[in-house]
């Protein structure tokens, strides 16, 4: 258990917390620091205080497992060590060194001064984790630094560095050398300065913008629909203006109370876990040597190779890319080109950085350019005998010992490693999603064959290139696009049975996706998955129902925004979706033609008919061990598909909702629809009264 220590250097009684990894405010740390503040106070040889924390974890803030659990009885919180600073007349100094953030810059306001190293940063997190600060932030933070300042920070989470939070008048002093030196000679300068030692909660804060609360919620509606807590901070930081400080604390410990309690708020903090579980994998730990990708090079420069290669060039890894198709290869760097000069316009990066990053990414005409490399990312075109036939040549040309990826979305990645039979250990999946050098997820596809060293090598590049990476197992789809597939099914099922493209596109927005499934199709393009389609006729149950509405607007060259239609029609030069008349004819027919009769189908039905098919393959996936975990499932769907991360997550909003309703929900879809046939783990879990929250605890 944490706790805090008492030294003392002349007149500076030193109070250090140590709770590692992080200095969490866990049960008992409150504590620790409020005895050692009364004996501080006691001692008459102390004059001032300098509080400051153990190791290089910063200050976290609350600790986070210990939200959701009773607080132990009699247990003093961050609450009552505040007001014991604030009561202190001796002055106390808080020395910040690394991330000071949520209760622990609370507590570092509550402070008479804070000196901070230079590459301290301080925040507001809590509303990531769905509820405002509530140990006095929203009150303290606005005094301090201004209204705009501290509303920007607690509304949208930002953290500011050393300097920036000097200027704005969060931090007193900014130390550049030792830290503790610096405070204790700060503290001396206090001492003999004599009082007042002045409070935060004494200053009245200053508005310089009297439109930046209204701006601010406009902005809020767009940006976080459907969620509380970015306006529950809102209002907080309002009240700090209109209250006097006492009557704002209990307003911001009200409206704490009422987040924390929310669903959103459990759902946020059960993803900020998530994010953290999915790093541990079974057989891979920190001893697990991982071979040094010094150089890279992917095979294929279409839509996937570029974006790939961008993320080396990012990363700063040196990256070969090459393409059978030299128009393929030029048309790759041309494109990659002007992504980086449109980040320059935009003052994303700088000019110098863009052309460093152009100039690593090196044009390789044949595959023999992959010598030297340490790792190698097939991503040609989507057919198992030409990837089987590059990694063929991949076997040749490659260095020994160096990785070769599959990019592929659903093929057999066994199958591949069995194409190279003595680097079998070498060979795994890497799937990157489109746009790669955007979107934050990687499936890393474990196969039975390949290492350790191989699988922790993907691990840490995933992470080099600033990826969130999942392990997933070899299967068709993997964990995602597994799923993918039985919802998008029920959306064109959806569009038969009487819905339209742009009822179930809001239905679906209005739950929080990003972007309705029509739309999304409308911008990957719609010839891709209909190519698919007819690769996989011959899989097909055809004692199934099977929609022909997608295909049919493939045979009219309606393939999407880059034909100007799909779902919708696009005005030249404009992505925003127009509903088509011509495309609810199409559907009408293709219904009439299956015998089906239209009706009125609500939001309702089609968010549960589209998501209980996701939880239903999520329970699958999860039995057949594709995904480590339940949350691991979470964690794909938010940060490959626009699931909200405010809901939680697909498996564990399925939780919230309660597995024995989903249950009941689907048994009843299964008795006159195909493809709803329960999953047997959620069949058990649901007869259990357990959560795939239970499932995750108990592997
Ligand atoms: O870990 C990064 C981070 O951002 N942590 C969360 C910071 C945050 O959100 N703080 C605000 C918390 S809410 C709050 O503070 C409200 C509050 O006081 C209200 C008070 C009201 C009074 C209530 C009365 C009952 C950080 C930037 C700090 C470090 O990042 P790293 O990448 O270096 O390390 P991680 O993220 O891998 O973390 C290392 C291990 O520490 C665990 N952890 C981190 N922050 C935690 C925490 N555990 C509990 N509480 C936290 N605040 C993290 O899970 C990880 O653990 P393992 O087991 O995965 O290694
Ligand atoms: P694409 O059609 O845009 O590009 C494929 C490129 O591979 C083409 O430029 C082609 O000339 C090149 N190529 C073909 N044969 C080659 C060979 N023998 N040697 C070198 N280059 C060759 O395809 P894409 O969308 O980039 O997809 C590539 C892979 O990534 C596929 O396996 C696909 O399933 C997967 N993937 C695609 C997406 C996506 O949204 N497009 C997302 C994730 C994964």
């Amino acid at each position: 258990m944490g706790g805090a220590s008492l030294e003392h250097e002349g007149a500076v009684g030193i109070i250090t917390i140590d709770n590692p990894p992080v200095n969490a405010m866990s049960p008992g740390v409150p504590g620790a620091i409020l005895e050692r503040l009364a004996e501080a106070q006691a001692d008459n040889a102390v004059e001032a205080v300098v509080l400051r924390c153990a190791g290089k974890g910063g200050l976290a803030g609350a600790d986070i497992r210990s939200f959701g659990t009773p607080w132990p009885e009699g247990e003093p919180t961050l609450r009552d060590v505040i007001p014991a600073i604030e009561r202190s007349a001796k002055p106390v100094i808080v020395a910040l060194n690394g991330y000071c953030l949520g209760g622990g810059l609370e507590l570092a306001l509550s402070c008479h001064y804070r000196v901070a190293s230079r590459k301290t940063e301080v925040g507001q997190p809590e509303v990531l984790l769905g509820f405002p600060p509530g140990a006095g932030g929203t009150q303290r933070l606005p005094r301090l630094a201004g209204v705009e300042t501290a509303l920007a920070m607690i509304v949208d989470g930002t953290y500011v560095a050393a300097e920036d939070a000097a200027r704005s008048g969060i931090i007193d002093r900014v130390i550049n050398g030792d830290l503790l030196e610096g405070a204790l000679a700060f503290a001396s300068e206090r001492i003999a300065a004599g009082p007042p030692h002045s409070l935060a909660r004494e200053r009245t804060p200053v508005l310089k913008d009297p439109n930046v609360f209204a701006a601010t919620r406009e902005r809020l509606e767009r940006r976080a629909r459907g969620q509380r807590a970015p306006i529950a901070c809102l209002e907080c930081v309002e009240s700090a203006l209109t209250l006097p400080f006492d009557e704002g604390i209990r307003k911001e410990r009200e409206i704490f109370e009422e987040c924390m309690a929310s669903p959103e708020s459990a759902a946020l903090r059960h993803v900020f876990f998530a994010e953290r579980a999915v790093r541990k994998v079974p057989g891979i730990g920190k001893d697990t040597p991982a071979r040094a990708v010094e150089r890279a090079a992917i095979i294929g420069a279409g839509t996937m190779g570029r974006g790939i290669a961008t993320c080396f060039a990012n990363a700063g890894i040196p990256v070969g890319l090459m393409d059978s198709d030299s128009g393929a290869l030029e048309r790759a760097l041309a494109a990659i080109r002007s992504d980086y000069e449109r980040r320059v316009k935009r003052g994303r990066i700088s000019a110098a950085d863009a052309e460093a990053r152009v100039k690593l990414i090196e044009p390789i005409e044949t595959l023999e350019g992959v010598a030297g490399t340490d790792l190698v990312i097939e991503a040609v075109f989507e057919e198992m005998p030409l990837k089987e036939e590059v990694f063929r040549a991949l076997d040749s040309a490659c260095d020994e010992g160096a990785i070769i990826a599959s990019n592929t979305s659903y093929l057999d990645v066994d199958h591949l490693a069995d194409v190279v039979p003595h680097r079998r250990g070498n060979v795994l999946g890497m799937h990157f999603f489109s746009p790669a050098q955007v979107m934050r997820l990687l499936e890393v596809v474990r196969t039975d064959s390949a290492s350790p060293e191989t699988l922790a090598t993907a691990l840490a590049l995933g992470r080099r290139l600033g990826k969130i990476a999942v392990v997933a197992g070899v299967c068709h789809g993997f964990i995602g696009n597994r799923m993918l597939e039985g919802y998008t099914r029920q959306v064109r099922f959806l569009l038969e049975e009487g819905a339209s493209p742009s009822e179930i596109d809001a239905a679906l927005t209005g739950f929080g996706m990003a972007m309705g499934p029509c739309a999304v199709a409308d911008l990957a393009g719609l010839d891709v998955s209909w190519r698919k389609r007819k690769a996989d006729a011959h899989l097909r149950d055809p004692s199934k129902r099977y929609s022909a509405v997608a295909d049919r607007l493939c045979e009219l060259g309606r393939f999407g925004q880059k034909t100007g239609a799909g779902y919708y029609r696009y005005e030249s030069g404009s992505r925003a979706p127009v509903p088509d008349p011509e495309v609810d004819a199409l559907i009408a027919e293709v219904a009439a033609e299956n015998g089906i009769t239209r009706r009125a189908i609500g939001a309702d039905e089609i968010v549960q008919r589209c998501l209980y098919h996701l939880v239903n393959e999520g329970a699958r996936v999860l039995e057949d061990g594709i995904a480590l975990r339940a949350s691991d499932i979470d964690i794909v769907w938010i940060n490959g598909y626009g699931f909200p991360r405010w809901r939680g997550g697909v498996m564990h909003w399925a939780d919230h909702v309660g597995l024995d309703a989903i249950h009941d929900t689907i048994t009843g879809f299964n008795e006159s629809q195909d493809y709803w046939e329960p999953a047997p783990l959620l069949g058990r879990l649901a007869a259990e009264g357990k959560s795939f929250a239970d499932f995750d605890r108990a592997a």
